[in-house]
């Protein structure tokens, strides 16, 4: 079976009429069609960036403020700058883009644009005849994260063929040189992976991770792999982008996956493109799974993840709720996110005796991830990064339950 049509949906900048896309996206992933929404709001840069790490078929822009001549333009210019012309873009805005703005916007390279009245199902079936042929060949690129999305691609369609690639990263000269110092074997990238139930904040924690990196690492990049459930062969809604704001930056490489019928959190190639991704030259890989459930194991044993995060919603239920959560006893850290709510510190104390029970050096942090500056998410990422925090760890949160 092939691998479902990926396109990257998007709203420009200083236009918040987002119920069009919505209403679009909808339709599209009914129709099969793997959407990475980015979310609205968005520049000329930061839709360009998405479309090229996610390796998308094309770009769907949904504009209503005015300025859309030039701004599907410029996404054009842009694209073919970077050398991803061959991601396409279309797109609508209702009224507002008129028949003479039509002929301008495809004189300057935009493939189409839907006019108000056009049917939902047409469109999905333009998207199917248009961005949905096996690719021609491409010849290669010396952009890295053209080459890095395209090989990633590849691993994720050999997948959806049942073939299962062989992998033969060739390393860069940076990981050689690590690797001849550090003597390690496969990788040369901290891996971390988060998981935990849906919605309880790890996409908005590690958003937060990255803006800590960023700002106090003045080089160095880091890789994201984004999982969102699907169903084998149907489409799916890839939502991440849309609440990582931080992580729209030029040293991160994101990149969004659907599970595609596989159950626990990942997909099928998740092993594959995880050791490239941590065999090309970023200082950590950060994976977050989908939504999961109480039996969920989803990094293996020895694999190629080093640091397993848990990240839990004070809502759990009760103590029963948490004995039957197997990454309780498998995670190396314990994230208690939306400290906030009125639950958080119940739920502090009663993993925190869970936790005892494991006689695991294992480490409960609270946070409020969609808090600037939480000083929960600092210490988390003091850990991941390797700093030392123990002592001001155990004198926080001694503090935390006395008050
Ligand atoms: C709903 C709406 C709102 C809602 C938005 C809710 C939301 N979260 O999206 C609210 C009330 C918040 C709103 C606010 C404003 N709005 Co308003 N809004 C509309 C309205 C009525 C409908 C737009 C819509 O969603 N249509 C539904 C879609 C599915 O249908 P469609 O538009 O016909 O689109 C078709 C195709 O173009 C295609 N399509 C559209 N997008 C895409 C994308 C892709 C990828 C593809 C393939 C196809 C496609 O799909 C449809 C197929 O039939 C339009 C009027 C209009 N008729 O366009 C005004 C309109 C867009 N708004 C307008 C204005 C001025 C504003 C405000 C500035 C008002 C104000 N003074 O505060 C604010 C600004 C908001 C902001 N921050 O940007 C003006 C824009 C003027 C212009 N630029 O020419 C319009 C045209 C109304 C008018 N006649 O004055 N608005
Ligand atoms: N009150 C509160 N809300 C938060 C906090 N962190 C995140 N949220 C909100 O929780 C919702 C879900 O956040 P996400 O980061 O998308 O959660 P997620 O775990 O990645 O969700 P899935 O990927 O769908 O499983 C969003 O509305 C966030 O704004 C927090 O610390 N406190
Ligand atoms: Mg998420």
């Amino acid at each position: 079976m092939p691998s479902p049509i990926r396109i990257l949906t998007a709203v420009p900048i200083c236009d918040g009429h987002d119920s069009a896309i919505n209403t679009i996206n909808l339709e599209f992933i009914r129709q099969g069609i793997e959407v990475i929404y980015l979310g609205y709001h968005r520049s000329v840069g930061d839709i360009v960036r998405a479309a090229i790490q996610e390796d998308v078929r094309a770009v769907g822009i949904s504009s209503y403020n005015g300025g859309h001549v030039e701004f599907f333009a410029e996404v054009v210019d842009l694209l073919r700058k970077r050398g991803a012309g061959d991601i396409k873009v279309f797109g609508g805005g209702g009224g507002t883009i008129t028949h003479d703005d039509v002929t301008a916007m495809r004189g300057k390279g935009v493939d189409q644009i839907f006019f108000a009245g056009t049917s939902l199902s047409e469109m999905a079936d333009y998207v199917r005849e248009h961005y949905g042929k096996p690719r021609k060949k491409r010849s290669p690129s010396k952009a890295r994260d053209i080459e890095l999305a395209r090989r990633l691609t590849e691993i994720e369609d050999r997948f959806a063929k049942r073939k299962r690639p062989t992998l033969n990263v060739q390393r860069s000269t940076k990981a050689k040189k690590k690797n001849q110092t550090s003597n390690i074997e496969h990788q040369t990238s901290k891996v971390i992976g988060l998981t935990g139930p849906g919605g309880a904040g790890k996409t908005t924690l590690i958003d937060e991770l990255v803006l800590r990196y960023l700002s106090s690492h003045s080089k160095g990049r880091i890789a994201i792999l984004s999982h969102d459930p699907s169903v084998i062969g149907e489409g799916a809604l890839l939502g991440d982008r849309a609440t990582m704001i931080n992580s729209q930056d030029d040293r991160i490489f994101m990149r969004s996956m659907a599970t595609r019928g596989q159950a626990g959190g990942l997909s099928p190639a998740t092993h594959d493109c995880l050791a490239l991704l941590a065999q090309s030259d970023f200082d950590y890989v950060i994976i977050e799974t989908v939504g999961t459930g109480q039996e969920a194991m989803p990094f293996q044993k020895n694999g190629v993840v080093d640091l397993t995060v848990l990240v839990m919603n004070p809502d759990y239920g009760s103590r029963l709720q948490l004995q039957k959560i197997v990454m309780l006893d498998l995670a190396d850290i314990v994230v208690v996110n939306k400290s906030d709510l009125q639950r958080a510190r119940t739920a502090h104390t009663e993993i925190e005796q869970r936790l005892e029970q494991n006689r695991r050096a294992q480490r409960l942090i609270d946070t409020v991830a969609k808090r600037h500056r939480d000083p929960g998410v600092d210490r988390l990422f003091d850990l991941i990064s390797g700093k030392s925090v123990a002592a001001v760890y155990d004198r926080r949160n001694k503090k935390t339950r006395r008050s």
